[in-house]
């Protein structure tokens, strides 16, 4: 009695349910399994992926500005990171009502592009729509709307003088950052606007070969609905279930590395919630993908400790607790130097390569 849609056909556009709610989402591209497999078919490439997929409205818009800039600070002799922040959705309707999250705030991102501005980077600041920015990132937010900060009286309205002081020198990084132009600021909401803008990013900024960085600090969606599977209404409910089973999201460190952007310094961080994990997860995608850095973290301990693997090396960066509970010392100030001085070598080495110029 049970209603199955079976979502490997396009789906009709109008209402799609009336009993129960088993969405069986079976894979687009079933690669070499055959109908009576249960075996799972992997994940769908990069390139299947770009080519069944429609890009973003956005997408020109955004590479010209990623084009404009990037020309700028190429001439000007600045290196370039591209630094990616906070969570990316899966939505279950093509007209979204409904979609699947992540915790990520953005913080890690934020605070990151900050200490790369002040090293003298300039910035692509990737990030989730409405979640944590550079500079704002300190007023903004539940914990400390700035309104807190904020008095009113005959004369006006003003900062309260406890935070004056703070205020000010966050105000003026801000200001001198906007009047250099040092920072552009990109965003996504849905892993799909995510894929590809990263991916028409990456090809601009690898005219700049061995001066760009990668920041891969966003949380990207592990599964996704493709297209041509998703329903195009609000899912309707029937009596009380909804099974849903997702596609994995492409590996596109591999592209990226690869064919994108060849001759980048490329970062990417590995979260998972089990310390025994973490090890083996992290060093598995430095081989995997052969990009420079993999910085590992735990989702409890993330603001205090993280592991720099990179093929020849193993580092971990902790804050004692009176730097994190009374200093108020942020990792991301420490992790951003020892990645510069990475890049530094990596610049040098070039030469060994056979990559320079
Ligand atoms: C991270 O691991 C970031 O450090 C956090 C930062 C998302 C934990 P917050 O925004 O958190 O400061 O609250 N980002 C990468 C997460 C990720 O999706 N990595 C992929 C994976 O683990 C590889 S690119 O498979």
């Amino acid at each position: 009695s049970h209603h199955h849609i079976n979502l490997d056909q396009p789906i009709p556009r109008k209402p799609i349910l009336n009993g129960d709610n088993h969405l069986h989402y079976t894979p687009a591209i079933s690669g070499a399994s055959t109908p009576a497999s249960t075996a799972s078919p992997g994940p769908l490439s990069a390139e299947v992926y770009f080519a069944s997929h429609v890009a973003p409205k956005s997408l020109p818009e955004n590479a010209e500005k990623i084009r404009a800039f990037v020309d700028r600070h190429m001439h000007e002799g600045r290196r370039v990171v591209l630094v990616t922040s906070g969570g990316t959705t899966v939505p279950l309707e093509t007209q979204t009502v409904r979609f699947i999250d992540n915790f990520s705030a953005g913080t890690r991102g934020a605070t990151s592009a900050e200490y790369f501005l002040e090293q003298g980077y300039a910035v692509i600041f990737m990030h989730r729509q409405f979640s944590l920015q550079p500079y704002s990132r300190h007023y903004s937010h539940a914990r400390n709307c700035f309104l807190e900060f904020m008095e009113a009286d005959d004369q006006g309205i003003h900062v309260m003088p406890a935070y004056v002081e703070k205020m000010k020198l966050i105000l003026e990084k801000y200001r001198a950052t906007q009047k250099a132009g040092l920072l552009l600021t990109l965003d996504f909401v849905t892993v799909h606007d995510y894929l590809f803008l990263l991916r028409e990013a990456a090809q601009i900024i690898s005219k700049m070969d061995v001066n760009a960085m990668y920041y891969l600090a966003a949380a990207v969606s592990d599964f996704f609905i493709p297209q041509d599977k998703m329903s195009e209404h609000k899912i309707q409910s029937g009596d009380g279930l909804l099974n849903l089973s997702m596609d994995q999201v492409p590996k596109i460190l591999k592209p990226l590395v690869n064919d994108w952007t060849p001759k980048a310094f490329i970062v990417s961080f590995k979260l998972e919630t089990d310390e025994a994990l973490l090890p083996t997860k992290s060093r598995q995608a430095l081989k995997r993908y052969g990009h420079q850095i993999v910085i590992g973290n735990i989702l409890t301990t993330r603001k205090r400790v993280v592991k720099m693997i990179s093929a020849d090396d193993e580092t971990e960066i902790r804050l004692t607790q009176e730097e994190d509970e009374v200093e108020h010392i942020e990792i991301e100030s420490r992790i951003v130097p020892a990645l510069i001085e990475k890049h530094t070598e990596w610049i040098e080495a070039c030469g060994k390569r056979g990559e320079c110029g």
